[in-house]
């Protein structure tokens, strides 16, 4: 997709939400909250919350709602990239990840190489919980993986780190996909690199074999096909200066919820 097929899903989606009071909005396993949620009001009113309102509003360390397996939708609705046809990727894909490796460099006093294997050896965390796309759309879906917190500490954060940026493996339009957030969001108790959705591997559609779940924050923060984790102390020279690809094209880039 390429972003002004973005921008025009995300004008048909602000009409379509315009019209769900209606119940003219496609029900699906994710669209059914749509309509009704707070969220999707919210924002077509004001947009992301600020970091200012979210810092004011609650403690860093607040937990995003998690929920049952009872909501967990039947199919976690994919967005963005869903089959990245970058020739690095393919051939991660057609070897099942077993040379992929998450790179951990930058401001870090140990840089690391960490397979998937070792990975998943590292004590894991699941948490059931709601994706909220800027577009207007919410999935529920349960994700299994390692605590950003940790990678980190076994890097060793420098103290002039001040960002986190994630980059990833897909082109979407014309520039690859990264997103980045603050140190204290990177070390929230939710903050995890998820390897499962659901109970399986996560799918090439969802971001395989590794993507962030920064829980109090929306969809398009929520980076998939991780290659590298960068810790940096400004982003201001990295891609096209403003901290993620939907940033660089207008977007919030806190992006709280
Ligand atoms: N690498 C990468 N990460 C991405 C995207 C993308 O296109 N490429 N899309 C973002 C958007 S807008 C959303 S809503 C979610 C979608 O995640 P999903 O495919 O698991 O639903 O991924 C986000 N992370
Ligand atoms: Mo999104």
């Amino acid at each position: 997709m390429s972003p002004s097929d973005h921008n025009g899903n995300a004008r048909r989606r602000l009409l379509a939400r315009g019209l769900a009071g209606a119940g003219a909005l496609a029900l699906s396993g994710c669209d059914k909250l749509a309509g009704t949620n707070w969220f999707s009001h919210a924002l077509a009113q004001s947009g992301p919350l600020t970091e200012a309102a979210q810092r004011a509003l609650t403690p860093n360390d607040a937990l995003a709602r998690e929920y049952t397996k009872a909501d967990i939708a039947p199919v976690f609705r994919p967005n963005g990239s869903i089959d990245p046809q970058d020739y690095d990727y393919l051939d991660h894909v057609e070897n099942g990840f077993r040379d992929w490796r998450l790179q951990v460099r930058g401001l870090v006093e140990k840089p690391l190489s960490l397979s998937l294997d070792e990975l998943r050896a590292m004590p894991a965390r699941s948490q059931i919980t709601r994706h909220d796309c800027v577009e207007g759309w919410s999935c529920i879906g349960q994700w299994k993986g390692v605590l950003l917190k940790n990678v980190l500490l076994q890097a060793g954060v420098k103290p002039q780190a001040r960002f986190v940026v994630f980059r990833c493996m897909d082109t979407l339009g014309d520039a690859l996909y990264y997103e980045s957030c603050r140190l204290v969001d990177a070390f929230h108790p939710q903050t995890i690199l998820a390897y499962e959705l659901n109970g399986q591997p996560l799918p090439v559609a969802n971001g395989a074999p590794l993507r962030v779940r920064l829980e109090r924050k929306l969809g398009y923060k929520q980076a998939k096909y991780l290659s590298t984790i960068e810790l940096v102390d400004g982003y201001a020279g990295i891609g096209g200066g403003k901290g993620g690809f939907w940033e660089d094209r207008g977007y919030d880039w806190f992006g709280g919820i």
